[in-house]
């Protein structure tokens, strides 16, 4: 309760977005089968992770607003940080493997909890693509490595090289030394993930990444797994995640995430209460020193929030009333309290 109190008082303080301290409401924990509608939906409403989330978040607005799905608007959104080379941990022009291989992992989840996912997907600049076709025109959910390749050859994506000069220059440069040490809010660029609900109230999400730069070649992380770095049911809400993958599979985190909405926590108590399990779960883990994770969350009230482990994470934000813009996550502790402790 008193950590309860101490999240508020820092929330008046102005440490938290206003929208994050509207969505900390005083929901009883008390087990309701779905969150209850208690006021007028916000819709339709986008949220999406990082500052590449905006120019996303405006072509799936965008697209929503000419009548596409849901699903289909995600997809433009998607695609817009995939296709741009400045994007280095997203699509084309993100950093590959330790083997200078740039390989994909993306997914796609609609409001009847169908989905598609494509991982380690190499030579495909839109991931996010060939998973919903994955949902579209397969019995599967998960296609990976050359069989996800072989699959969006045969729906006619084109194969192109990936990797651009910068980041094989940055490659290079790694091989130096060769040390494996993701860096925690990469200039402000790491996954995308999208959470939406369209103006029906119906809620769907993707998530598309280069994942890990440096990773061992075939490592997977969170993002193309559903439950771990996208989850939603249409019932409740959903939620998404960005940071290191594994401790975000470790702990099944947007699944979490969502099911404590669906106990009556808001976005933002369900996203601060995985956040803190995965600190727990992390404290005494070879990988807490450079351990970064965050979510973003929506319910079915349009209520929003996005919460991470250490300071830095931003998400974009886009309705009807202003547009576009960024707010700032709550988080756990600043990398000053981090490094004192
Ligand atoms: C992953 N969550 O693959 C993604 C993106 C990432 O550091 O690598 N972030 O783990």
């Amino acid at each position: 309760m008193s950590d309860r109190r101490d999240f508020i008082k820092k929330a008046a303080l102005g440490t938290i977005g206003i929208s994050s301290v509207l969505s900390c409401n005083t929901a009883s924990t008390a087990i309701i089968p779905t969150v209850q509608p208690t006021k007028k939906a916000v819709k339709p409403l986008i949220i999406s992770t990082w500052n590449h989330g905006l120019p996303a978040n405006d072509e799936t607005w965008k697209q929503l607003k000419n009548g596409k799905s849901a699903i289909d608007a995600i997809e433009a959104g998607m695609r817009i940080p995939e296709a741009d080379p400045k994007v280095r941990s997203v699509g084309y022009g993100g950093f590959p493997d330790r083997e200078g291989k740039v390989t994909l992992d993306a997914c796609i989840m609609d409001h009847n909890s169908d989905c598609g996912a494509v991982s380690f997907l190499q030579g495909i600049k839109h991931p996010i693509s060939v998973a919903k076709n994955v949902m579209q025109n397969t019995p599967h959910v998960m296609l990976s490595g050359d069989g996800a390749l072989q699959f969006a050859l045969s729906e006619g994506f084109k194969e192109e090289n990936l990797l651009t000069a910068e980041a094989e220059e940055d490659w290079k440069k790694w091989m130096e030394e060769s040390k494996y040490k993701p860096v925690i809010n990469m200039e402000n660029h790491d996954t995308i993930s999208m959470l939406v609900i369209d103006k029906d109230g119906n809620i769907s999400g993707g998530c598309t990444t280069s994942g890990a730069a440096w990773k061992m070649h075939g490592r997977v992380g969170d993002s193309p797994i559903i439950g771990a770095g996208l989850f939603l049911d249409n019932e409740v809400g959903g939620a998404a995640s960005t940071g290191l993958g594994e401790a975000v599979i470790r702990t099944a985190g947007s699944a979490m995430v969502v099911e404590l909405m669906r106990q009556g926590k808001s976005p933002l108590e369900a996203c601060k209460e995985i956040v803190e399990r995965i600190y727990n779960k992390h404290k005494n883990h070879r990988d807490m020193e450079y351990l970064q994770v965050g979510f973003i969350a929506i319910n079915k009230n349009g209520e929003h929030a996005g919460y991470s482990l250490r300071s830095g994470f931003n998400y974009a934000l886009t309705d009807e009333a202003e547009g576009s813009r960024m707010e700032d996550a709550t988080f756990k502790m600043s990398w000053e309290e981090w490094k004192i402790n």
